[in-house]
């Protein structure tokens, strides 16, 4: 007997019909999936067509060769652009807010098509992070520069694992996989596992000694009772912090011995890479909060590519760090 799995398609249909929603946020989903799978076989089969470089380089038949992540904006935004539904998006390659269709457009999209660039040129894991925000229907329009607090949705494409991971407003954090006819199926409720046994904690553990004193005391406190675990690329830490529980973190670098190397508003992006993450995890039951210890959540985005540190997992355990850097 062959198991069929729920669809994703049938999954957010019957969501957005039992909450007595409108079926444009299908559309809009639909279009970020079609997005997803394009980049993922553009991924899988770019080392032979060279797509994995760097750009301005010529390949054997004499073309210019965009870099992948290039690419996977390029099919980010026609997917966005011909489903009709967005007003404007901020995306990690376009150093501009990009208008779609501003006049009949109804949901805002801040999206990294390729985030985690150092994996690229070895094929590993990359992400595809987006968060979405909606117009205001009623009267005027207020602004696209929405905090975490303001998505209806954020979600990830671990690119080329065949899984994605969406959050849905106050509805949860759910899993699926990809299976051999491209369709994403299996809905699973992500919820971080409370007890600690498995807890994890990821950083980029070269950068240890850059972080201000009382985080590094933090971690001399604490490192030893968790697995470490680090791949570079934000989509494919938090996923496993997501199953496992315990904390990503990308602290503001403070102490660098070169100081022109200090990110004291740290490295990561609000609106696409933290506030997406932020988002997912409280959905399945965590918490992220910034240098301050102020949640990632709240913080109202003054320019698209704002930076920000970042604590996000388990809520004890960072609820832990905040209360040291709140100091
Ligand atoms: P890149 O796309 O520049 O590699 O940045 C990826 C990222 O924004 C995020 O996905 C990673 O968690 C983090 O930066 C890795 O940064 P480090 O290379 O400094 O550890």
């Amino acid at each position: 007997m062959i198991r069929f799995e729920q669809t994703f398609t049938n999954f957010l249909l019957h969501h957005q019909e039992k909450h007595n929603r409108s079926y444009h946020f299908l559309i809009l989903m639909d279009a970020l999936i079609s997005s997803a799978k394009h980049i993922e076989h553009y991924y899988l089969t770019g080392a032979l067509k060279g797509n994995l470089g760097l750009a301005g380089n010529v390949n054997v038949q004499g073309e210019d060769v965009l870099r992948m992540d290039q690419i996977a904006h390029e099919i980010a935004i026609h997917y966005l652009r011909v489903s009709g539904r967005v007003v404007h998006a901020i995306s990690e390659e376009s150093e501009k807010i990009i208008p779609i269709n501003t006049e009949s457009g109804r949901y805002f999209v801040y999206f990294d098509p390729l985030d985690g660039s150092s994996n690229v040129a070895h094929g590993l894991p990359v992400g595809f992070l987006f968060g979405i925000a909606k117009r205001n229907l009623e009267g005027p329009e207020d602004g696209h520069l929405r905090p975490g607090r303001d998505y209806i949705a954020a979600g990830m494409f671990v690119i080329p694992t065949g899984t994605f991971t969406l959050a849905l407003k106050d509805a949860g954090t759910w899993r699926f996989h990809i299976d051999e006819t491209m369709e994403f199926l299996k809905p699973t409720r992500m919820v971080l596992p409370e007890d600690s046994k498995d807890w994890e904690l990821s950083f980029n553990v070269a950068n240890r000694y850059t972080y201000a004193e009382r985080v590094q005391d933090w971690i001399e406190q604490n490192q030893r009772k968790y697995a470490f675990r680090y791949l570079g690329a934000l989509a494919g830490d938090f996923h496993r912090i997501l199953s496992n529980g315990g904390m990503f973190m990308y602290p503001a670098i403070v102490n660098h011995p070169d100081p022109k190397k200090n990110r004291a508003q740290g490295k990561l992006r609000l609106m696409y890479e933290a506030a997406v993450v932020a988002f997912m995890c409280q959905e399945a039951g965590g918490t992220a909060v910034d240098e301050t210890g102020t949640p990632i959540l709240d913080i109202q985005p003054k320019e698209p590519h704002q930076r920000t540190a970042l604590y996000v997992g388990s809520k004890p355990m960072v609820n832990d760090i905040a209360r040291v850097l709140l100091g």
